[in-house]
């Protein structure tokens, strides 16, 4: 993909704050710090479109980007960090699920795994939320340059037996070498037709 414009829209928490439905849309999900704000800015070749933070947990909101004028890529609020207050993490569900049920224009949402943590209760709850609001997940598994070769293939063996999955089914990323940004950007282009 080549990238000739990316910049912040608009920060929602409901509806009648999201951007008017006119491009096609793919949001990203994960855990807290685990790299879906590099990931994004790795996709568009920008250091800092999105913050990246080494304290997780402070995007509460979701945020909208405009790229190429051609598709909204969206950064939903992480999960399951601990520090963040309880009012805040009971809120999360309620916005999430409001988005994945109203947004018309969602093609699909990127979830995305640390190579080094094997899916838990979270993911796996995310992923039945997405089969119930009938939208197509994009599972990549980030932060592969971690792990010498012999752990990243054991430990992408037991991601997608985790999640009764193939190994075909997860992309594998990294935001440090780039590993699998065009393999992340096809699969988008394919389901928003871009
Ligand atoms: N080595 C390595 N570090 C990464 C990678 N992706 C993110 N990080 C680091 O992980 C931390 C959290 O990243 P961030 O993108 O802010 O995570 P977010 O909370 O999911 O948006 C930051 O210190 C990043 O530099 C990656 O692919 N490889
Ligand atoms: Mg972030």
């Amino acid at each position: 993909m080549i990238i000739k414009s990316a910049e912040f829209v608009t920060s929602a928490s409901k509806p009648s704050q999201y951007p008017i439905p006119i491009l096609p849309e793919v949001a990203f999900a994960g855990r807290s710090n685990v790299g879906k704000s590099s990931l994004i800015n790795t996709l568009v070749n920008r250091k800092r479109l999105v913050k990246t933070s080494s304290t997780p947990g402070r995007t509460q909101r979701i945020n909208f980007f405009a790229i190429n004028q051609a598709i909204y890529l969206v950064d939903l609020p992480g999960y399951g960090y601990a520090r963040v207050p309880v009012p805040v993490k009971k809120k999360w569900g309620p916005m999430i699920q409001t988005y994945l049920a109203s947004r018309t224009t969602l093609k699909a949402v990127v979830l995305i795994m640390d190579i080094r943590r094997l899916p838990g209760r979270e993911e796996l709850d995310f992923i039945r939320w997405l089969d119930h609001f009938a939208v197509t997940g994009i599972k990549v598994v980030t932060k592969t340059d971690k792990l010498s070769k012999t752990s990243r293939i054991k430990q992408h063996t037991a991601i997608a037996k985790a999640l009764g999955t193939s190994t075909g089914d997860l992309i594998l990323f990294s935001a440090k070498t780039r590993q699998g940004k065009e393999a992340v950007w096809d699969a988008i282009s394919a389901v928003a037709e871009i």
